[in-house]
C-alpha cells in the first residue's frame, strides 16, 4: 500500500496532527510524520515533496498555522495529491491559515479541511489510496455505515424523548 506523508509546519502543531496519525492508524494505512517549514526548512520541505512519489507516498497532508504556505509549497514540487490542514495557533484563530492554504492559485490545488480537521484530512487521504485498493474502500464503507447507525439510534431516542 502507498504511504501518506504527514508534514507540519513546526512541533506545536502535534496536538492537532495527532488526529490524523489516529485515524491513519485505525484504517491501518502506513504513514510517516515530519517536521519541515515553509519558512524555516524550506529547502528540506521542497525536497520531501520533490522525491515522495518515488519513495511510495500516495498523498501528503500538511498542517500549519498563521501564514500557512506549507501545503501549497509542498503542492507546488509535487504532483501528488496535498491535502492541507490550516492550525488553529494565532490571535486570528486560524482564519489566517485556512485563508493562506485554500486560496491557491490555478495549477497548483490543495485540498483544503477545515481548521485544525485533521482527521478529514486523514480521511480524505485514505479515500485517496482506496481508489486503487478495495479492501481499503470497503473499510471506509463499514465505517461509514457504522456511523450512520448511531445516528438512527440518536434519532430514535430524541423521538422516543419528544414525540
Ligand atoms: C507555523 O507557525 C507553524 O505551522 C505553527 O502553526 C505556527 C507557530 O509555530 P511555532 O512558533 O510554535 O514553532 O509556521
Amino acid at each position: 500500500m502507498k504511504k501518506v506523508g504527514i508534514i507540519m509546519g513546526s512541533d506545536s502543531d502535534l496536538p492537532v496532527v495527532e488526529k490524523a496519525i489516529d485515524k491513519l492508524k485505525e484504517y491501518g494505512v502506513p504513514y510517516e510524520v515530519h517536521v519541515y517549514s515553509a519558512h524555516r526548512t524550506p529547502v528540506q520541505a521542497g525536497e520531501f515533496a520533490q522525491n515522495a512519489q518515488e519513495k511510495g507516498f500516495g498523498a501528503i497532508i500538511a498542517a500549519a498555522g498563521k501564514a500557512a504556505h506549507l501545503a501549497g509549497a509542498v503542492a507546488a514540487n509535487t504532483t501528488l495529491p496535498v491535502i492541507g490542514i490550516p492550525v488553529k495557533s494565532s490571535t486570528l484563530d486560524g482564519l489566517d491559515a485556512l485563508l493562506s492554504t485554500v486560496q491557491m492559485p490555478t495549477g497548483i490545488p490543495v485540498a483544503t479541511v477545515a481548521i485544525d480537521g485533521a482527521a478529514n484530512a486523514a480521511l480524505l487521504a485514505i479515500q485517496i489510496l482506496a481508489v486503487s485498493d478495495e479492501a481499503l474502500s470497503e473499510k471506509l464503507c463499514r465505517a461509514r455505515a457504522a456511523e450512520s447507525q448511531k445516528v438512527l439510534e440518536k434519532n430514535a431516542a430524541i423521538e422516543v424523548k419528544f414525540n
